[in-house]
């Protein structure tokens, strides 16, 4: 501020609200599928601040978001992921962040344990009120499909290319999915007990149902992603056995008893990226 204008009006450098509807949308999006240079994506992205945040430079953002993406030894999909998403947020013009959660490799997968760490990691660097939990191999198709969080939980991928664009079943909540903090504190997080593929999400379902909260989701014509084609992954043969346990004892394994070590935290100009270990609970 000008030191006179200051002193004559009170100098207030708050930008306006951002518009309801974002006037950058485009709706339908053809997917990059391309998988760049780092330094070829970097460039593309000179508006970022390190750490892969961003906050619209005309408007004061609505909604500020933190993007959680559970990794795990797939470059090539994190390379296309954050080449389109990016754009893709901004024109939605949210106070984002992009934070990667990576796991020491002798240990199995658990994508839910990640998200959790992501959720508390995230929340230490900024104000963020809304959590999307993203698998990194799906990219939205259409931008109208706001990365906001609406009064219930939103389970987001409700229509992917490879599952024909239809819901395999009306209580999922995997893949791509957006919950506010106060939703995650009620809920006490993910389970942090799922190691290897499945049920992760269902027991979160089961813990948004438990505390009276119910999933909202958009329709299928915006809600729309390309699946990146990727191996299947180990199933954890132990998930439905687990699915029971907490039901047992109400759902009560997650923030409150997560502990991890950081041991690595790297702010890259497209994402934070933050690795972690834990002891394998049983
Ligand atoms: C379900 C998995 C989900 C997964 C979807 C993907 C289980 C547990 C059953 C009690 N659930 O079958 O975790 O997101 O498939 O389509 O395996």
């Amino acid at each position: 501020c000008p030191y006179v204008s200051w002193l004559w009006r009170g100098c207030s450098t708050k930008k306006p609200l951002c518009p309801l509807i974002s006037p950058h949308l485009v709706g339908g999006v053809e997917v990059e599928t391309s998988v760049p240079a780092w330094q070829t994506i970097e460039d593309n992205y000179p508006m970022l601040q390190n750490g892969g945040r961003y906050q619209p430079p005309d408007c004061e953002a609505r909604h500020r978001v933190a993007l959680i993406v559970p990794f795990r030894d797939r470059d090539i999909h994190l390379k296309i992921f954050l080449n389109n998403i990016h754009s893709f947020l901004m024109r939605q013009q949210l106070d984002y962040g992009i934070f990667v959660i990576d796991l020491e490799e002798s240990i199995p997968f658990n994508r839910a344990l990640l998200l959790n760490v992501g959720f508390l990691e995230a929340s230490k660097v900024h104000d963020y009120q809304c959590f999307v939990f993203h698998d990194v191999d799906l990219i939205p198709e259409n931008d109208h499909n706001t990365y906001s969080c609406p009064e219930q939980p939103r389970h987001m991928s409700v229509a992917i290319d490879k599952m024909n664009y239809r819901l395999p079943y009306t209580t999922i909540f995997g893949g791509v999915s957006a919950m506010t903090k106060e939703q995650m504190l009620t809920v006490n997080g993910y389970p942090n007990k799922f190691f290897g593929w499945g049920g992760e999400d269902d027991e979160m379902y089961n813990r948004i149902k438990y505390h009276n909260l119910t999933i909202s989701r958009y329709t299928g014509d915006v809600a729309r992603y390309k699946m990146l084609a990727h191996r299947r992954n180990q199933e954890n043969p132990r998930r439905f056995d687990l699915i029971k346990s907490e039901k047992r004892q109400n759902h009560s394994d997650g923030l409150s008893s997560l502990e991890y070590r950081v041991i690595g935290r790297v702010q890259r100009r497209l994402f934070t990226y933050i690795r972690v270990s834990v002891d394998q609970i049983t």
